[in-house]
């Protein structure tokens, strides 16, 4: 007979064990992918702990200074900035950051040949929702420094194309703190477990359904949006799918993509009057889900073309988002981009 225990000890994968595991696909990957990763690990069990404890402690409202979006900084944004600089610059392996916080990226290790790759973040997307005890994540991106590129431009190291990406991931802190990543081989999500302090596999393998129920946009701004999204999603509301949609909208990127992950469905930022070219940041906020979203059988568009072909000209350049289902991505492209 297994005890209980036993069998819950055997049955148990934490992220560590995973991540050695994928980052045997790395051609040379001696442990430093695995590093990398575990400097994500750490900063986030970290952050997690203060959003848990916000309301106690003096760490909920503004900075009171202003981010280079120009966003009032919230104390939680600089403290899971300040983190995961501290923890990721450790990593001798990487030689960029470049957060949604920072003007400029940072660099690292620049005398030694191990740096190697950089990491482009959100440290706290939806900041703005903290005050009211919604869901907020964190946003991550690793990229490879492309062949015969120094310190002397890192330009290289992070305008490149989604599709380039080597890991990425998010982590959502909800009822339940988890972290999505992937490598290339498939989707995986971990469930923090506060009573060992470990990302423990809890969703192996997530494939996003080939159809979901619910479409989600800030139905808002409906009237700024091109009259073609609007049409789309009027076809979403009237069954033209197969059946009418619920509308889903928490307004935090993560908890509506970990939504559209788990149950399929449409998630939509458009391009507005106000901002042609959307909202959401490109590097650290669409490539890292439509990365995702392809690994687990979705679709991402910026409404010409795939996210992860853009070609980045900025680090914080705004795209258009619109990702999701199979099918609700086929009828997208269809009605919307005019092709597929
Ligand atoms: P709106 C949060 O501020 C954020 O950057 C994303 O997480 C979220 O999806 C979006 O903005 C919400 O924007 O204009 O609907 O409030």
């Amino acid at each position: 007979m297994v005890l209980a225990s036993q069998k819950d000890a055997t049955l148990m994968i934490t992220v560590q064990q995973h991540i050695l595991q994928e980052q045997q696909r790395f051609p040379g990957a001696t442990g430093e992918f695995s590093w990398l990763l575990s400097g994500i690990t750490m900063a986030t069990k970290l952050i997690q702990a203060k959003i848990r404890q916000a309301g106690l402690i003096d760490i909920l409202g503004v900075q009171g200074n202003v981010n280079v979006q120009g966003e009032v900084q919230q104390k939680l944004d600089v403290y899971s900035n300040d983190v995961l600089i501290q923890y990721l610059s450790s990593r001798e392996s990487i030689g960029v950051l470049a957060s949604e916080e920072n003007e400029k990226p940072l660099l690292f290790h620049q005398d030694s040949m191990e740096a190697k790759y950089a990491v482009v973040f959100d440290p706290l997307d939806g900041s703005s929702n903290i005050d009211v005890n919604v869901s907020v994540g964190t946003t991550f991106s690793i990229l490879r420094r492309p062949d015969d590129v120094g310190f002397d431009d890192t330009k290289p190291w992070v305008l490149q194309p989604g599709a380039q990406q080597i890991a990425a991931g998010y982590v959502v802190y909800g009822s339940s703190t988890i972290l999505v990543y992937s490598v290339g081989n498939g989707v995986h999500g971990f469930t923090l477990d506060p009573a060992i302090g470990a990302y423990v596999l809890s969703h192996p393998n997530m494939r996003m359904p080939e159809q979901g129920r619910y479409y989600s946009v800030n139905e808002a701004y409906l009237s700024r949006f091109p009259t073609s999204y609007a049409e789309y999603i009027q076809r979403l509301r009237s069954g033209e799918l197969g059946y009418p949609y619920a509308s889903r909208y928490i307004g935090s990127m993560v908890a509506d993509f970990h939504r559209t992950l788990l149950k399929g469905g449409v998630f939509l930022y458009p391009p507005t009057t106000e901002q042609p070219d959307g909202k959401l940041r490109l590097l650290y906020e669409a490539n890292p889900v439509a990365f995702l979203a392809e690994q687990a059988g979705g679709r991402a568009f910026d409404g010409h073309g795939n996210i992860l072909d853009i070609v980045p000209e900025s680090i914080h350049q705004r795209t258009p988002l619109v990702v999701g289902s199979q099918v609700e991505m086929l009828d997208f492209e269809r009605t919307v981009m005019k092709t597929g």
